[in-house]
């Protein structure tokens, strides 16, 4: 499907470092790509409601690290799915009467609308379930090969024991240390079904699920249904990607078990040398917004929406600023007060530009700001750098100087740095 308008983004001086990640497989700080082309794989929405301040949050980390890249020079190959057919969308448009197709056309247009509000750059490729059933049908096929999937009453299931590697990401030997029992539980709060009888074992997850009365269906080597919820990521990466790229990213909610599944399924469908990585090289996780005092979520209804601040005449920028205020990894909850800081935030850089600036250079910043993003992506440590610019320039000076006077280069400097790399446009 097609992805939304993408930004301009400025071509800055010199070269920026190598951003560098915090992976939750092994809790490393790693290199995020490895060689010239950098590839990326995010999770995308499932598109029953409207854009709200956990989603903006994490795509505008991913967005940090796709301008880092560019900045680097690399090749940037970016995917993101849609998940346009799953339960929680059929199950809204139940509630509401309106057609499923026509919930998650309007609620991904809104989507596209809100990203090119907030100046996130687009992926190259942005791939819905529902157009990408043949891609996902054939993975399958590779698993069905295997002698991975099993049938219980007419729905098909991945048996997590074909995989070895199973709990690489976030089993008991890495850093988020899942037991069984809490895989268990979390598979039971995040789609899967621990609880049905009858399967191998409780965390095997549902690969294709039959027809039933009234829900969309398609013919696959299965039988007529529609696909699982991991197989889904799992096919598009590796279709659009290969079957190695260096970094799957999300919010944090899918590490487990999607993130685990998606990996696994990989695993399978491509088996490797044991010296080759299979899927992501990198997992990155973004943390949780909340709101009202839990976890800002669809299901719960605690929500700030993207599209309704835009709106009440809310600047994107002021918003995105909001979010690069807390860094990507943390869990922090929104308030209107951090969006009056951003808001002055905003209104404190604008001023600087266009005053004649003083003592830091603005070449001095780029390098702070590109040095802060490489690391671990920290845009609090970012905007300190500007900000710290923004408190060196003197206030209430007139005029940004004439055009191509030393003061005004160093101020289309700053704008062009804060542009490029931070997606803020001043
Ligand atoms: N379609 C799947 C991924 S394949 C999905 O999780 N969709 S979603 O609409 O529920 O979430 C989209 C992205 O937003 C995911 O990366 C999810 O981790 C992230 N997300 C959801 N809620 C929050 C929140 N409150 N804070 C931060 N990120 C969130
Ligand atoms: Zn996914």
């Amino acid at each position: 499907m097609d992805a939304w308008r993408a930004p301009d983004v400025p071509v800055l001086p010199g070269r920026g470092p190598e951003p560098r990640l915090r992976d939750t497989a092994t809790g490393d700080v790693a290199i995020a790509a490895e060689g010239k082309p950098a590839s990326l794989y995010v999770c995308g929405i499932t598109p029953y409601d409207a854009t709200h301040m956990g989603h903006a949050a994490t795509y505008t980390a991913w967005d940090l690290l796709v301008r880092a890249w560019l900045d680097v020079g690399h090749d940037v190959r970016y995917v993101q799915n849609v998940t346009d057919v799953d339960d929680p969308l059929l199950e809204r448009a139940d509630r509401d009467g309106e057609d499923w197709r026509q919930l998650a056309a309007r609620e991904t247009e809104r989507f596209r609308g809100d990203m090119e509000a907030l100046r996130v750059v687009p992926p190259r490729y942005l791939i819905g379930a529902v157009e990408a059933i043949g891609v996902i049908d054939e993975f399958a096929e590779r698993l069905a090969a295997r002698g991975a999937l099993y049938d219980l009453d007419g729905d098909t299931y991945f048996a997590r024991e074909a995989d070895t590697a199973f709990g690489s990401l976030s089993g008991p030997k890495t850093p988020s240390g899942l037991s069984v029992a809490q895989m268990t539980e979390l598979s039971g709060e995040r789609g899967g079904d621990p609880e049905r009888p009858g399967k191998k074992d409780p965390l095997d997850a549902l690969v294709w699920r039959a027809r039933r009365p009234g829900e969309p269906s398609w013919d696959s080597r299965f039988g007529r249904g529609r696909p699982g919820w991991h197989v889904e990521c799992a096919a598009i990466a590796t279709e659009y990607l290969g079957t190695s790229f260096d970094v799957q990213a999300g919010g944090s909610d899918l590490v487990f078990p999607h993130h685990e599944f998606s990996a696994s399924h990989a695993r399978v469908a491509y088996p490797a040398a044991a010296t080759e990585r299979v899927f992501a090289r990198v997992y990155a996780h973004s943390g949780m917004v909340a709101y009202l005092g839990s976890k800002m979520s669809k299901s719960l209804g605690n929500l700030v929406f993207v599209s309704r601040l835009r709106a009440s005449g809310t600047d994107p920028m002021a918003i995105r600023l909001a979010l690069l205020a807390h860094h990507y990894r943390s869990d922090w909850e929104w308030t209107e007060a951090i969006l009056a800081e951003a808001e002055q935030r905003l209104r404190r850089w604008r001023a600087a530009v266009r005053s004649v600036p003083a003592v830091a250079s603005a070449r001095l910043v780029l390098d702070q700001v590109r040095e802060r993003l490489a690391d671990d992506l920290d845009a609090p440590g970012a905007l300190a750098a500007i900000d710290a610019w923004a408190d060196s320039v003197p206030s209430g000076e007139a005029g940004p100087g004439d055009p191509g006077d030393s003061a005004a280069e160093e101020a289309a400097l700053i704008r062009d740095t804060a542009d490029a790399l931070l997606g803020i446009v001043l």
